[in-house]
């Protein structure tokens, strides 16, 4: 645990896919289709039975809650994503997707390639100020009625930087107003099958139980403060959430990303590029013809993961690129 951890910084980085990266990634990708012949057996049903909890927790009784977040100070560090908008008409992702790697670019609907932008992470931002780790999710568009309750807005982390996410903080999008704990809920990874063989790279039918472990369920947990959501006051199209270190097990450097989940919404089925194949899939990108428009994996986006509380070396697994920051250069030894 900690390993490669020095100390923290704050720092930007740029999440945009290589074009290089992705066309490996597209050749890689065509080279492991499996024949269409494996005839996928039925998914296995691991969608935890929490995910739709009985009737009794949708009203939930009076929870006592003895703090409650404020706001964030600031951004301690930020991560750029791919903006979908410019391209969003013609029914397709400019880039930012690559499928072998667990990086998505998806906010359309299924076959028809409606644009999202409410699930159009454009920029997420963190901070840490009082008891509380902040980020904020600006998004390409408000999230309309129905979306309220329905969307799912993520942190996804990575406490010891192998590639594994170990917590997902999760939140349904709330209706405009304070700080809400209805519809968050914090996951753990504790039998660490998440990302399966091979954190991050696609391995399909890899079965396993993903995020199986829920720490706190919309108020309800050892500590009914653990995390929090709300629109972002002054901005209907960015949604912030709200956690206390106790989510992480203490841990304050990780790798931290973000998620929008419109679709099929699975802690369970983590990675997802696990889960399905890439024809099951699809694709939002026209060049991949075998794969476009999406299929079963829509509605979705992530950004790639960036260093908090730590100064990353640039090898770790998942992260955005580090954009070559005019380091302090050795010019003369010292005599
Ligand atoms: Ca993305
Ligand atoms: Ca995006
Ligand atoms: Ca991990
Ligand atoms: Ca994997």
């Amino acid at each position: 645990m900690g390993k490669k951890k020095t100390k923290r910084v704050g720092q930007a980085a740029l999440g945009l896919a290589a074009g290089a990266a992705l066309a490996c990634n597209l050749m890689a990708q065509l080279a492991a289709t499996p024949p269409p012949a494996t005839a996928a057996p039925a998914l296995p049903p691991t969608a935890p039975a929490a995910t739709a909890p009985p009737e009794a927790t949708l009203a939930p009784t009076a929870i006592n809650h003895a703090m409650r977040p404020e706001s964030p100070g600031g951004a301690e560090g930020f991560i750029i994503d791919t903006n979908s908008q410019k391209t969003g008409a013609q029914g397709r992702a400019p880039g930012g997707e690559s499928y072998q790697i667990n990086r998505f670019e998806r906010p359309f609907t299924a076959q028809s390639m409606q644009y999202l932008g409410y699930l159009d992470i454009g920029r997420a931002e963190i901070d840490r100020g009082g008891a509380w780790f902040y980020v904020t999710l600006f998004l390409q568009g408000v999230p309309p009625a129905e979306a309220i309750g329905q969307a799912a807005y993520g942190v996804e982390v990575d406490t010891d930087l192998d590639g594994r996410g170990d917590v997902l903080v999760w939140a349904l999008a709330p209706a405009a107003g304070e700080w809400t704990t209805d519809g968050v809920q914090v996951w753990q990874d504790a039998n660490k099958d998440v990302g399966g063989p091979n954190p991050l790279a696609s391995d399909p039918g890899r079965g396993g139980t993903g995020y199986e472990t829920l720490l706190f369920n919309r108020g309800v947990g050892a500590d009914p403060d653990m995390a929090w959501v709300r629109m972002a006051p002054g901005n209907a199209a960015a949604v912030q959430i709200a956690w206390k270190p106790t989510a992480l097990g203490g841990d304050s450097s990780f790798l931290w990303g973000a998620w929008t989940d419109g679709g099929v919404k699975q802690p369970g089925w983590f990675d997802y590029n696990d889960h399905f194949s890439p024809e099951q899939a699809g694709s939002p990108l026209v060049e991949l013809k075998a794969q476009y428009p999406l299929k079963d994996l829509f509605a979705l986006d992530n950004t790639c993961r960036f260093a908090y509380g730590f100064t990353p070396l640039g090898g770790e697994p998942g992260m955005c690129e580090i954009p070559s920051t005019p380091m302090p250069t050795p010019t003369e030894p010292f005599i």
